[in-house]
């Protein structure tokens, strides 16, 4: 058979004619290569087209290797010592997971899905991903997290984590154990990414690719050469954020970045697409994307019968069967596939019947096929101009036999009775005897030993063991604080909002010596929005192609300047890419070995709630830097209604343990948080990272007061003490009495409500108020919780107060807080007030009005404070109750309408 007649179809109506045309192609390509021939056909297609006929686009390629057979790389290596290794650590890792639930507590952990990637991992440790070493920056894998079991067996074999460890896996409140998946956190000499959240392991790849370009472009850091793995599932890929950001891999052109699906055709219930083909459906994404895929679907031994497939019957057939087939083929063996597959034609099963069911069972798909995956990543590495991804079909369970090989219930099988353990040990060739398999030993062989030696030799041969995460940056000296001078001096009569402070505190930063080129100023098409846009000029906006286009402002000051060393990440409207390029620009310290500043400013509602996971996976990743909730507060975004009305992100951020969050009122607030947070971060190197909410709303900022800094980092000062004397004459002839008292705290817009109270208070009502500016409730919790805790463990020792409670001593009185955000943010500090406390806050969905109109329907405004106020001090006796009643005539409040929250 002649090469050309492989490509017949098997309906074809005029092979001959047929043939012509591929051989006078196959001309082309000999004589003028393969460009030319590309030309060729697109002329064709063109003509045919412009000479009306339809014909559809069609995305994918023939159900076959990508790379043809001739054209591999050949692997080189010892292939028998490398098997070897892989068995050894295929059964390392069953057996920690097995022995795990062999345990009392059963505490879970996969099988199956390393079983199935192993050899795509395997062809990548001994051939492919470089660890940072003098020759080479190193390259970042993003290892699938429900694989980390066959990660832990390979640094156990490398020395790196002790028998003892492998004992505890997912043990790990006792120190010695390991984390059941990716865990910075938890792991933060070990695992580098945070992976087990399907789909933010793809775009955080993207992201982490494009970065390294930036790093590089910017002069910071030489990152050419140094690659970006994503391993990925097949079932993941059905996640928006897998396949979200794969056009911005192409329009960048990340040559650094390569895919690997590792399509086992299953993901945790059955089959990802029964009736249909995850590759061949993926391989249309990806080509229409403009990426270059290359699909690994059969086994070297394929070859020999698609070689014999004259007619194109095999080819027909792979066609054909579904993935749910396949699943039956993997799950069912040899003579299950002699029936089903090759049994529908006859001359496919006559091709096929000198074969024992045994070899037609050994038949490989492509990812369990060394020398496939090799060619394939081969490949990957040289291509540049494009990202790549490589589609590998394997085997979900793979050799796991009855316990689970191929099967529905394979996901989460975490035991195998001691047959299937038998079948594992022949099948991998475990070299222990048959009486000991099913005590389950880890196997280490001795350092001498050729398969140690090779492991060792192919690890040195690239640099070094991956994963493994070292902090290589030096840390940074912070700003002193009166590099600020300008915003602590407060505004005097201009009246500016909390964002434009921001963006001055910026503005000074980017003109700091040490830390100006480690800016990173993230947005998502929202810079105008926050008055940014002075910053497109000044520091420019990263492109890596630069401006290739005269800009239509290009003539104003602030023009839009796209530049290859452009310092600004304009993301577009995309929160999730903004916050993963966030993440990448945060983790450079551990990543890349420099301290990198980010700043992502955003619309705070469309931050934690949009993608709160990004930003939970980045506290893991032990990100560092600053996010800038701007628009905040459900009642100071005016107009923009329930969308955008953000009464709730400080919650959000307190359920990351190292958000430290803020919501300040004025400009001298946001300096001294930043300046701290400059210092906590990155001088004294805390792994933390910021979320501060600003607001569009302008008024008058005052100087920063003599000593409140401690106040504002630790998040509450007094502000303004009532100026009312503490006593005030009885009625004639009586005694001077003690003025009633109150303790008013405010956060963010809310603050300058508060204080209005606090006048009307005393102007309207006598009453002293002393005013607080709450800068954190979140961080008063923390301090609180701990001090709690301290003292209720320590219960012999003299108990500490907490900040709050001390902070509160000597002013006397009931507290009451108001905020923009949720009832439940300022109550936080509930169990810290020791005294009768009342909480303002906006509950519910917001609604477009004025400000003043939001603010008292949401009832945090002057008046609603006062009422609350008056009420604490009624119910303790310390006023006539029937004050309040007047307070709420007075001002109009609508007493008898509905809870917000409810309307
Ligand atoms: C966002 C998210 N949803 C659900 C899960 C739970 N989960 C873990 S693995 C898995 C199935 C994964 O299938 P696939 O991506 O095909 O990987 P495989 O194990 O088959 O390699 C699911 C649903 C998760 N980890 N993250
Ligand atoms: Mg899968």
């Amino acid at each position: 058979m002649s090469r050309t007649d492989e490509l017949l179809r098997p309906d074809d109506v005029d092979p001959q004619e047929t043939r012509e045309w591929l051989d006078a192609l196959a001309a082309v390509i000999e004589r003028e290569g393969p460009e030319r021939a590309h030309y060729l056909i697109d002329a064709l297609v063109d003509k045919a087209r412009r000479s009306g006929a339809y014909l559809p686009y069609n995305a994918t390629t023939a159900y076959v290797n990508t790379i043809a057979t001739q054209n591999e790389a050949q692997r080189p290596g010892d292939h028998a010592l490398e098997r070897r290794l892989k068995s050894l650590i295929r059964w390392n890792a069953m057996a920690m997971v097995v022995r795990a639930n062999r345990k009392p507590g059963s505490l879970g952990g996969h099988i199956a899905s390393y079983q199935s990637v192993a050899n795509l991992w395997e062809i990548g440790f001994n051939h492919f991903f470089h660890a940072p070493s003098e020759k080479h920056g190193g390259d970042l894998v993003y290892f699938q997290g429900h694989s980390s079991p066959g990660i832990y067996a390979r640094a156990f074999l490398e020395g790196r984590l002790s028998e003892e460890q492998l004992d505890h896996f997912r043990e790990e409140v006792d120190g010695k154990g390991l984390s059941s998946y990716p865990h910075p956190w938890l792991m933060p000499g070990f695992w580098q990414f945070a992976t087990v959240s399907m789909g933010l392991n793809a775009i955080s790849a993207i992201y982490q690719a494009r970065f390294m370009k930036y790093l590089h472009h910017r002069g910071i850091l030489e990152t050419e050469g140094r690659k970006v793995w994503a391993f990925l599932g097949d079932g993941e890929m059905d996640e928006p954020e897998s396949l979200g950001a794969i056009s911005l891999a192409v329009r960048e052109k990340l040559d650094n970045l390569i895919f690997v699906v590792n399509c086992n055709l299953q993901r945790l219930d059955g089959p990802v697409r029964g009736n249909g083909k995850i590759i061949q459906e993926l391989e249309a994404v990806f080509r229409g994307a403009g990426w270059n895929v290359i699909k690994v679907i059969w086994g070297s031994n394929f070859d020999p019968l698609l070689a014999r497939d004259d007619k194109g019957l095999l080819r027909r057939r792979m066609e054909e069967a579904v993935d749910g087939d396949y699943q039956a083929y993997a799950a069912k063996g040899g003579a299950y596939i002699r029936e089903h597959f090759f049994g529908k034609y006859p001359e496919l099963k006559e091709m096929v019947a000198d074969m024992s069911d045994e070899d037609l069972w050994r038949l490989k798909r492509g990812g369990h096929d060394p020398q496939k995956v090799y060619a394939a990543f081969a490949a990957a590495v040289e291509h540049t101009g494009q990202p790549t991804v490589i589609l590998a079909k394997t085997i979900k369970g793979y050799g796991m036999g009855e316990a689970g090989e191929g099967q529905n219930i394979t996901h989460q099988q975490k035991k195998m009775g001691e047959e299937a353990i038998q079948q594992f040990r022949d099948r991998f060739n475990i070299e222990i005897p048959e009486a000991k398999a099913d005590e389950l030993p880890f196997i280490r062989p001795d350092e001498s030993s050729s398969v140690m030696r090779y492991l060792r030799e192919r690890r040195e041969a690239l640099g070094g063991y991956l994963p493994e995460r070292t902090v290589r940056a030096e840390p940074l000296t912070a700003p002193d604080l009166d590099t600020f001078d300008a915003i602590l001096k407060g505004s005097s009569d201009r009246e500016i909002s909390t964002t434009m402070a921001f963006v001055r505190i910026l503005m000074a930063l980017s003109r700091e010596k040490e830390l100006k080129e480690r800016l990173v100023p993230i947005v998502a098409d929202e810079a105008r929005t926050f008055g940014m846009e002075g910053m497109f000029r000044q520091v420019g906006i990263y492109a890596p192609m630069g401006q290739l286009y005269e800009p239509e402002d290009r003539d104003t000051l602030a023009y839009y300047r796209e530049d290859e060393h452009g310092q600004i990440l304009q993301e577009g409207i995309t929160e999730a890419g903004s916050i993963s390029s966030w993440i990448a620009a945060g983790t450079a310290y551990a990543n890349h070995g420099v301290y990198m500043i980010p700043f992502f400013i955003f619309y705070s509602m469309f931050g934690f709630q949009r993608v709160g996971d990004l930003a939970w996976a980045g506290g893991d990743m032990r990100t560092k830097g600053f996010l800038i909730g701007a628009t905040s507060g459900r009642t100071t975004l005016n107009g923009e209604g329930l969308q955008h009305q953000d009464g709730h992100s400080h919650l959000h951020a307190s359920t990351i343990p190292d958000c430290v969050a803020y919501d300040p009122t004025y400009g001298y607030e946001l300096a001294v948080i930043i300046q701290d947070g400059l210092r906590r971060m990155y001088e004294d190197e805390e792994s933390i990272f910021y979320y501060i909410t600003v607001m569009n709303e302008n008024y008058r900022h005052p100087p920063l007061p003599e000593g409140v800094e401690e106040g504002i980092r630790k998040g509450l000062y007094l502000l303004r003490p009532s100026e009312l004397p503490a006593k005030r004459s009885g009625k004639k002839g009586s005694k001077a009495q003690p003025t009633p008292r109150v303790q008013l705290m405010g956060s963010g817009a809310i603050l300058r409500e508060v204080l209005e109270g606090a006048k009307l208070l005393e102007e309207d009502f006598g009453i002293a108020a002393d005013v607080w500016s709450a800068t954190s409730f979140t961080e008063l919790r923390r301090e609180g919780l701990s001090v709690e805790r301290r003292n209720r463990l320590h219960p012999d020792a003299k108990p500490k107060p907490s900040f709050v409670e001390a902070s509160l001593k000597g002013h006397d009185g009931p507290v009451v807080a108001a905020s923009d955000y949720m009832r439940t943010f300022a109550d936080q500090i509930r169990p810290f007030v020791p005294r009768p406390f009342s909480v303002l806050g906006t509950d519910g969905f917001g609604r477009s009005d004025t400000r003043a109109k939001l603010r008292g329907f949401f009832e945090v405004d002057r008046h609603h404070v006062v009422i609350a106020a008056l009420k604490s001090l009624a119910d303790q006796g310390d006023v006539d109750s029937k004050r309040v009643t007047e307070a709420i005539k007075m001002y109009d409040v609508a007493a008898e309408a509905p809870d917000p929250w409810t309307v």
